[in-house]
C-alpha cells in the first residue's frame, strides 16, 4: 500500500480516536464481545459452527507449568474481572478463591459449557489473570522480603493509565500496605498514599520552603515525609528536613538517582547516623527507586518502609494457558496436559496439596493424617455469579496469612 495512503489511514484512525477522545484501549463492550480476541478464535468458531461441533459440552481448565524466575509459588488474582467477563455466558466456572497461593500444574479455574459459547473470550480471560497474578505475586514476594516493614505500590506510572486501578488492586491484594493511585484507591475504598515529587521541590524556592509549605498545606492525615535527595547529599538534606520540621517530620524519602546510588546501604546508614546523633531517632527512612524483593531483603534492617514501582507493576505475567480437558464427559487433553476434571485438596495440617480427578468429594485424608479440603469452588452457574465477592481487604488478609509460611526461595 502506498505510504501516503497508509499514513492517511493511520491519521484517520488517530483522528477517530482523537474525536472519540479515546486512548488506545478496548471498551467494556469490545472486551465482553470478544473483540479483543486473537483472530484464530473466531475463525475456528466459524468452522466449528459450519461442522456443527459447537454444541459439544466441554471442560477447559486454566493452569501453568512454571513461574517466572523459577518462582516456586504464585498468587491467583483477577477473579473479580473474570466474573464480569463471563457474567451471562451460559457456562459454569469453578475457581480457587482470589488470593490463593498455588503451584505449577494446579488448575486455578475450570469452565464447563458449550465451547463456542466462550471460546472467543479466552484471550481476555488469560489477559485478566496473567497480568494481575504476576503483579500480586511480586507484591507478595516483596512483602515477604519486607517482613514487618510497610511496602507501598508506586508503580502505576510504568503501565497504561487505563489499567492503573487493576495494577494497584493486584499490588494491594498481593500484600502492599498502600497504593499511590487515586483511581485504584477509590476502587478499593482506601486512601491513596504518597510523599512529594522532585518537581515540587524544584518549583519551590528551597527544599526547606517546600517541606514547610507541605506541612502547612496538607491535612493531618497526610504523613509528613520529606523528599531529601533533590540537590544536596542525602544526609545533608535529611538533617535540613529534620531541623525544618522537627517532631512533625515522620520520615525522609531517599529516591537517590541511579547515577548517585553507588552503595545505597551505606548512604542510608550515614543518614541514620546523622539523624540519630542530632536527636532525630524517631525520624524514619523511606526508600524508593529501583526497589525489588532482593533490595528490600538487603535494606530492611536499616530502612523503615519501601516505595516499589516497576518491579511490582512491571512484574512478568503468570503465563496461564486454557486447555480443553474433557469433551462430552470423556477426558481428553493435548500432550503435556492431564485430561479430566480436577480438584486440588489442601491439607489443613501440613498444608500440602493433593491433585485429584474431580468427583465432588467434600474432603480427603492427607498422608500426614490431616484433612485436605477442596480449593476449587463453583463461582458461576449458567452465567450467574453465585460467589459473595470478598473485599480487597479480605483477599489481602488471606494472602498475608498464607505467605507468612512461605519464603522467596
Ligand atoms: C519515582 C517515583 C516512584 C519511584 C521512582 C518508583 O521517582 O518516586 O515512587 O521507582 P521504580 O519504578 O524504580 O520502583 P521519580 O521518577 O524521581 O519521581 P518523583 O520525583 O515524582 O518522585
Amino acid at each position: 500500500m502506498r505510504k501516503d495512503l497508509r499514513f492517511k489511514q493511520i491519521r484517520a484512525l488517530g483522528d477517530n480516536r482523537m474525536k472519540e477522545k479515546n486512548f488506545h484501549v478496548a471498551s467494556f463492550d469490545e472486551i465482553k464481545s470478544g473483540d479483543t480476541a486473537d483472530i484464530y478464535f473466531p475463525r475456528c468458531k466459524e468452522i466449528l459452527e459450519k461442522y456443527e461441533k459447537c454444541d459439544k459440552i466441554v471442560v477447559a481448565d486454566v493452569t501453568t507449568t512454571s513461574f517466572p524466575f523459577n518462582w516456586k509459588w504464585a498468587i491467583f488474582a483477577g477473579l473479580e474481572e473474570i466474573l464480569i467477563l463471563f457474567q451471562d455466558i451460559d457456562c459454569d466456572i469453578y475457581t480457587m478463591e482470589e488470593g490463593t497461593v498455588f503451584y505449577p500444574h494446579q488448575p486455578v479455574m475450570e469452565i464447563e459449557g458449550k465451547y463456542c459459547d466462550f471460546s472467543v473470550l479466552e484471550t481476555a480471560l488469560l489477559g485478566l489473570i496473567c497480568q494481575s497474578s504476576g503483579i500480586a505475586t511480586r507484591a507478595a514476594r516483596c512483602k515477604i522480603a519486607a517482613k514487618d516493614k510497610p511496602i507501598y505500590s508506586f508503580g502505576i506510572r510504568r503501565a497504561h493509565p487505563s489499567i492503573s486501578p487493576m495494577v494497584d488492586r493486584s499490588a494491594y491484594i498481593g500484600g502492599c500496605d498502600g497504593v499511590s493511585g487515586i483511581s485504584g484507591a477509590k476502587l478499593m475504598g482506601i486512601e491513596p498514599v504518597g510523599t512529594m515529587a522532585h518537581a515540587y521541590i524544584i518549583l519551590m524556592d528551597s527544599q526547606e520552603e517546600a517541606w514547610i509549605a507541605f506541612d502547612k498545606a496538607m491535612p493531618e492525615k497526610v504523613p509528613r515525609i520529606a523528599l531529601t535527595d533533590t540537590y544536596f547529599d542525602e544526609k545533608i538534606e535529611s538533617i535540613m528536613a529534620a531541623e525544618s520540621l522537627k517532631d512533625k517530620l515522620l520520615a525522609v524519602r531517599l529516591d537517590t538517582p541511579g547515577s548517585r546510588r553507588g552503595d545505597f546501604r551505606s548512604i542510608i546508614e550515614e543518614v541514620r547516623w546523622e539523624l540519630d546523633i542530632r536527636g532525630f531517632e524517631e525520624v524514619k527512612i523511606f526508600v524508593s527507586g529501583g526497589i525489588d524483593e532482593f533490595k528490600i531483603q538487603n535494606l530492611r534492617d536499616i530502612a523503615d518502609s519501601f516505595g516499589v514501582g516497576t518491579s511490582i507493576s512491571g512484574s512478568p505475567p503468570i503465563d496461564y494457558a486454557m486447555d480443553i480437558i474433557e469433551v462430552e464427559n470423556i477426558p481428553c487433553a493435548k500432550r503435556g496436559k492431564y485430561g479430566g476434571k480436577k480438584q486440588v485438596f489442601r491439607c489443613n495440617k501440613c498444608n500440602s496439596d493433593i491433585l485429584a480427578y474431580r468427583k465432588n468429594e467434600k474432603e480427603k485424608t492427607c498422608k500426614c493424617g490431616g484433612t485436605a479440603y477442596p480449593l476449587l469452588k463453583k463461582v458461576l452457574e449458567k452465567g450467574e455469579i453465585i460467589l459473595d465477592l470478598p473485599s480487597p481487604e479480605e483477599i489481602r488478609t488471606k494472602v498475608l496469612s498464607q505467605i507468612s509460611r512461605l519464603t522467596l526461595e
